[in-house]
């Protein structure tokens, strides 16, 4: 593909501090608010003008610059980016997150290259390495695993293509292999998930956890908040029954019939996806069992799981907010620019129970 170089839109602008460049992500002290489908295209900054909470630096994030990254400013109007998507587009959350790098290229007339590696990570390395040939001149990544990246840094690096990580995250140096990483608090996530079944189940009884896909930071961090908030709050809640759905609804299914033929006094089950948990409600229904007989909480914030809450399935969904178009896309407009940007950002998640699923299904995704 011939490209017309960009190099040579270089800027010449000032470099400014880096609490100035953070403001841009930082988030106003207004109470959080949950993007709408008008809202979410808001850039970061308009939205935090608007006074909601879309991302923020992580507490005690460093910083990262064009002139210690290496690489050169460049107008990210000109410029054209690479997104590798990690998982095939069936789950709501892939679809979703993948629109949102869409949409904000789209807005800012940024040329966008996209490759889905089908959850094959074999094939995202590939994607990646035929973006570069293509002649991106930024890389967003949303990783399938979080390690065995080497190949694709090195080649990245030695064309000096900055590269964002969004989503999950790799085992590599920030500010030198990567510019910055931007995903929710997934640990959070499974603390709120804790409470969630703590509440519904008075905190005494069994319960089971769908594990996430293994090789990436999301399953094992969603893990660890749940079982730790648990331990802390509720130790007459035992975690009796934990293994892998691969994030994927049919496993999910599988494996809650194998869990109620083992455990069939089990009271709550835990899935570290929407998937999953719709895959669970699926194995309930086939063994009759009437809505509420297990108290089901899950993690993404997908329309078909917060319907599953107004019809009495589900007791609650943890938003994972894949919307990570505006702020990939702010994050790479900073740095070109010669400006600092976090090297860890937390895109900011909310959630949904009885008291607001049929009032707020229209801002799942
Ligand atoms: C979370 C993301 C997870 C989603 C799942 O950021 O990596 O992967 O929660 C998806 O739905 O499979």
């Amino acid at each position: 593909m011939q490209r017309t170089t960009h190099r040579s839109q270089l800027l010449a602008r000032p470099v400014i501090t880096a609490m100035a460049a953070m403001v841009a992500l930082t988030a106003t002290s207004c109470a959080k608010s949950k993007d709408d489908a008008s809202d979410s295209k808001k850039s970061p900054a308009a939205a935090a003008d608007a006074g909601q909470k879309v991302a923020s630096p992580k507490p005690g994030s460093k910083t990262c610059a064009i002139d210690a990254y290496g690489g050169e400013k460049l107008d990210l109007k000109g410029a054209t980016v690479g997104f590798s998507q990690s998982e095939k587009e069936a789950n709501p959350f892939r679809i979703a997150e993948t629109q949102s790098i869409k949409d904000e290229a789209a807005e800012r007339g940024v040329e966008l290259l996209t490759a889905n590696a089908q959850s094959q990570f074999s094939k995202q390395i590939s994607d990646v390495q035929d973006l570069l040939a293509k002649g991106a001149d930024l890389l967003v990544i949303a990783p399938l695993n979080s390690d065995g990246w080497d190949p694709v840094l090195q080649a990245a690096a030695a064309r000096r293509v900055p590269i964002v990580t969004i989503d999950r995250k790799i085992n590599a140096t920030a500010c030198k292999d990567y510019v910055s990483f931007i995903a929710s608090d997934f640990v959070e996530q499974g603390r709120r998930a804790a409470d969630r079944m703590i509440e519904a189940t008075g905190g005494r009884g069994e319960v089971a956890i769908l594990l996430g896909a293994a090789g990436n930071n999301v399953t094992t961090e969603r893990t660890k908040g749940f079982k730790d908030r648990v331990a802390e709050k509720a130790p007459d809640l035992e975690v009796v029954f934990e293994q892998t759905g691969d994030f994927a609804r049919e496993k999910g299914q599988q494996v809650t019939e194998q869990l109620i033929q083992s455990k069939p006094g089990i009271k709550g089950i835990y899935a570290e996806n929407d998937e999953m948990g719709l895959g669970a409600v699926a194995a309930l229904k086939g063994a009759g069992k009437k809505a509420g007989d297990v108290e089901i909480v899950t993690v993404d914030g997908t329309r078909n799981a917060v319907q599953g809450i107004v019809d009495g399935w589900i007791t609650g969904v943890i938003e994972s907010n894949p919307r990570f178009g505006p702020l990939a896309f702010e994050t790479l407009d900073t740095f070109t620019q010669g400006k600092e940007v976090a090297q860890d950002i937390i895109i900011e998640d909310g959630a949904y129970d009885t008291s607001n699923a049929e009032q707020d299904l229209g801002k799942a995704y």
